[in-house]
């Protein structure tokens, strides 16, 4: 396909008032008859033709003001459908088409989830349920009647509320009509139709009116919906509170299915969800699920103000609405969790995905300026750097201008399609500041890299601290600009209390951010009088990669007293991180290395500050992972090596720390029932961070502790804890825990999840044969992502060492299941592929048995534009 580009937008000619849709279910030819209210658009080209979209679509019908229209007055494809020389005025225009619901295996338009009917439309699927102009700027009201077998499909739902619904006289048929008076984009249009179950609930908005709640699930399996619904209600409270969005319907209904290409989707009045991000009970979900269901029902719902009310004028404005909808979902955990815990969980994740993200082939700014598939371009980068961006606008203008501006910002834009410059403008003009170099963060990619260095001055009684930035060229972006980089700091006193921040011209240092706009800067601070010891983008301020002269005496100085809590997290990891470089380094040459005595230091005075939340101190233990440690390498990079260093510093810490770590481990035994809450939720991960440290040597004592851990457990996050340690660390004991964990859970597809992705992750040789196998596994099955991502997308995403297996094989199988997948599904193909997009960094051989397997990929005749867009990237 042909790149779009940004710079290409042009306003649509036609735009459509009303959507009529009567869609009459049937599992492999449903019928669905759109009548379209259309007129002109006065910003469109006059006297235009009138061009909808398709994508394998069969027409039956077209007419025009209820005429049949002669063939030769309009061109229908499979993809497009072109009614030539139209009578330039509103018109309605009926089309039928028909659609094959159970052969649509890409799960995009509609399809069948275990026998229900779903739809997914963003970005481009409504085209694949009728012809239509599928893009975001075009808004409709829309009026769905929905019909199918009563036996089959006794639920119907569809966006909106619903006005009418009632039996198909003389049939077995029933139907449904839902009336959805927003105006929104078609990617935003949903059906339902299946066996469900449903949990209901009630909301009263702030202004009194009464919403109607309903979760849907798989029969049988209502009983674990009550987390989600929870959670709904406390994001419907919070989104009034925090930002004073009120929900505008009079129903908010959610969907689980079992088949779904990504996490959920944010349709209006319907979001249709994977049940993975759903189901919960206290048996099968681990504390991280329900926190990821928290989040992302958070999410879906955040999305009815930010994506649905204003929605984005094409995709490349797609950031708009996700990275500003996972700032809102992030800040919503925040406030319901602890704060500085989920800062940590969130900064680690952009760190993991993002960076190498903006680091390789695959770089793109937060707002692209060309795509070739959309679909490849829901990333790290647009939502997760999405979201730091909008962060650092709230840094930037502080708590109260932040809010001045998005107030502005639904005010102004309400029911509009709009752009970046429209969201930026509204914080400009509700601060009078100027964002056009902020405007930067947009538009050039990569990680910028910020050195500092200090310099106290006793005589002056000051310090001095020495900014530069630097920018890499990235792909299609030689020259690059400097930034606009909000950096949070604090002096930290010898007694381990802040000092005060007055600079020397006593500006700049607002609620202690220095603002950084050039190469290099300088700031000093006066009337400190002892030497301080600098504490640098505090809360991770900016989405940097900063190197600072602190020594590793200072960073085990700040991991112990530096008030900002992430801060002294990450002080900790930076000792971590550099001591496992050099022994990635010593591993490879064979020289000998010092212990790390400064890290056993620093982790030993967070193990016994009882003023420490639990869920922090697990955060703390937890060393960089064997990814973090590639990317900070860099380049030449060998898995093995660094596997090998991070696991022998795993042991020494479990060694050295043992009395303390056996100590939090007793100190956290359960009380009681599981609860899902986070007080409770971060004492076992306290606890199972300590067992699994106290483990990780293979000592006969740490394995019959976690062995014990796997048996008495009574909820999932204790037993699938124990499990994975066992299965890392205990060989001898593996496969009889994996064996009684399948037993016990096989009928549980999710579980099963967990199980196959643990296996995945094993850095043994055996792994590649044990993946392969589960492929044939009854469990397993290539058509549901769920279980795909799992299995495979673990092993290619998590488990460096046996991907880049030395021999290749592990590149291989890779390439062989995203060839495999792509003719079925593209969009899950083309996100495993995404996993080798660190490839350059490997050394030479890995490098090579990389490029061979993605040039394979490359040369296969037939590929999916998902797929061959990711491969073409990936080889540039
Ligand atoms: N907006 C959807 C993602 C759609 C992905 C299409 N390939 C879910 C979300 O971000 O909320
Ligand atoms: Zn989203």
């Amino acid at each position: 396909p042909q790149p779009v580009r940004l710079s290409d937008y042009r306003p649509p000619d036609w735009l459509v008032d009303t959507v009529d849709l009567d869609v009459r279910l049937h599992p492999t030819a449903t019928r669905v008859i759109a009548r379209l209210g259309l007129r002109p658009n006065p910003e469109g080209r006059e006297g235009s033709a009138i061009t909808l979209d398709g994508d394998e679509l069969a027409l039956k019908a077209v007419t025009l003001d209820g005429e049949p229209l002669a063939g030769s007055a309009y061109v229908a494809t499979s993809s497009a459908l072109t009614i030539l020389a139209p009578p330039q005025r509103a018109l309605v225009l009926e089309i039928e088409t028909l659609v094959d619901p159970s052969a649509n295996t890409k799960l995009m338009g509609l399809y069948r989830s275990s026998g229900t009917y779903c739809t997914q439309c963003e970005a481009e699927g409504f085209r694949r349920i009728t012809y239509f102009p599928d893009r975001p700027d075009v808004l409709a009201v829309y009026t769905t009647r929905i019909e199918a077998e009563r036996e089959e499909a006794p639920v119907l739902l569809a966006n909106g509320n619903l006005v009418e619904s009632g039996d198909v006289e003389g049939t077995s048929r029933h139907y449904a009509v839902w009336h959805d008076p927003w105006p929104k984009p078609c990617y935003l249009f949903a059906l339902v139709g299946g066996r469900l179950d449903r949990v209901s609930d009630e909301f009263v908005t702030a202004t009194g009116r009464k919403v109607d709640l309903g979760v849907y699930v798989e029969p049988g399996k209502a009983g674990r919906a009550g987390y989600a619904m929870d959670a709904l209600k406390r994001s419907m409270r919070w989104d009034e509170e925090a930002f004073g969005c009120e929900y505008d319907l009079d129903v908010f209904n959610i969907v689980a299915v079992a088949d779904f290409n990504m996490g959920a989707m944010e349709n209006k009045g319907l979001n249709v969800f994977n049940d993975k991000y759903v189901l919960a009970s206290p048996e099968t979900a681990t504390d991280a699920d329900y926190a990821n269901i928290e989040g992302i029902i958070a999410h879906e719902y955040f999305h009815n103000w930010t994506g649905n009310r204003i929605t984005c004028r094409d995709w490349f404005q797609l950031c708009l609405k996700e990275g500003l909808t996972v700032f809102r979902d992030q800040e919503f955990s925040a406030d319901q969790r602890s704060r500085p815990v989920k800062r940590i969980a969130d900064v680690r994740l952009l760190k993991s995905h993002q960076f190498p993200e903006d680091a390789g082939p695959l770089a793109h700014p937060v707002r692209p300026q060309v795509y070739r598939e959309i679909n490849n371009f829901y990333t790290a980068t647009v939502y997760e750097k999405g979201a730091e961006v909008v962060r650092m606008l709230k840094t930037l203008l502080g708590e109260e201008g932040f809010r001045a501006g998005m107030d502005l910002y639904f005010d102004r834009h309400d029911g509009d399609a709009a752009t970046v410059e429209d969201f930026l403008a509204c914080f400009a003009d509700a601060n009078g500041v100027d964002l056009t170099q902020f405007a930067l963060w947009y538009a050039q990619s990569g990680t910028p890299k910020l050195a500092v260095s200090g310099q106290w001055d006793e005589a002056a009684r000051s310090f001095r601290l020495d900014v530069s930035q630097t920018l890499a060229p990235t792909p299609g972006q030689s020259d690059k600009q400097p930034m606009v980089i909000p950096l949070a700091v604090g002096l930290v006193g010898p007694d381990g209390e802040d000092l005060p921040l007055v600079l020397d011209d006593g500006t700049n240092a607002e609620r202690g951010v220095l603002l950084i706009t050039q190469p290099k800067q300088s700031f000093v601070f006066r009337d400190v009088a002892e030497r301080p010891v600098p504490s640098l983008n505090r809360g991770f301020s900016a989405p940097v990669k900063l190197t600072s002269d602190l020594s590793t005496a200072e960073l085990v100085f700040l991991a112990r007293h530096d008030a900002d809590p992430f801060n002294r997290f990450d002080a900790g990891q930076t000792i971590a991180l550099a001591y496992l470089v050099e022994a990635t380094t010593a591993a490879r040459t064979g020289r000998a290395l010092s212990p790390p005595e400064a890290l056993v230091e620093a982790l030993g005075s967070t193990l016994e500050d009882s003023a420490l939340d639990p869920a922090f101190i697990a955060q703390a233990l937890s060393v960089p992972s064997e990814g973090d440690v590639a990317r900070e390498i860099g380049t030449d990079v060998d898995p093995d090596a660094i596997h090998d260093a991070r696991k022998a510093l795993r042991q020494t810490l479990g060694e050295a720390l043992a009395p303390a770590l056996k100590a939090a481990y007793a100190r956290h035994a359960p009380s009681g029932a599981y609860s899902p809450d986070a007080d409770s939720a971060g004492r076992r991960a306290l606890r199972n961070a300590s067992l699994d440290l106290l483990a990780a040597g293979g000592s006969p004592e740490g394995i019959a502790r976690a062995v014990g851990h796997f048996e008495r457990a009574d909820n999932m996050t204790d037993r699938f804890f124990a499990l994975s340690v066992l299965a890392h660390s205990a060989p001898d004991a593996r496969e009889a825990a994996l064996a009684a964990f399948y037993e016990r859970f096989r009928d549980d597809p999710l579980v099963v999840d967990k199980w196959l992705a643990l296996q995945a992750q094993i850095a043994e040789p055996g792994t590649l044969a044990r993946v392969g196998g589960l492929t044939t596994h009854a469990a397993f099955s290539w058509s549901n992502p769920n279980r795909v991502r799992a299995l495979v997308g673990t092993f290619a995403s998590i488990n460096q060492t046996q991907f880049h297996r030395a021999d290749g094989a592990g590149h291989d199988f890779v390439a062989d299941a995203v060839l495999e997948l792509d003719a079925r599904n593209p969009q899950v193909a083309a996100r495993l592929l995404a996993a080798f997009k660190s490839w350059r960094v490997l050394e030479p051989g890995r490098r090579a048995s990389a490029e061979r397997a993605l040039r394979r990929v490359a040369d296969r005749p037939g590929l999916s534009p998902d797929v061959s867009d990711i491969v073409s990237r990936s080889l540039e």
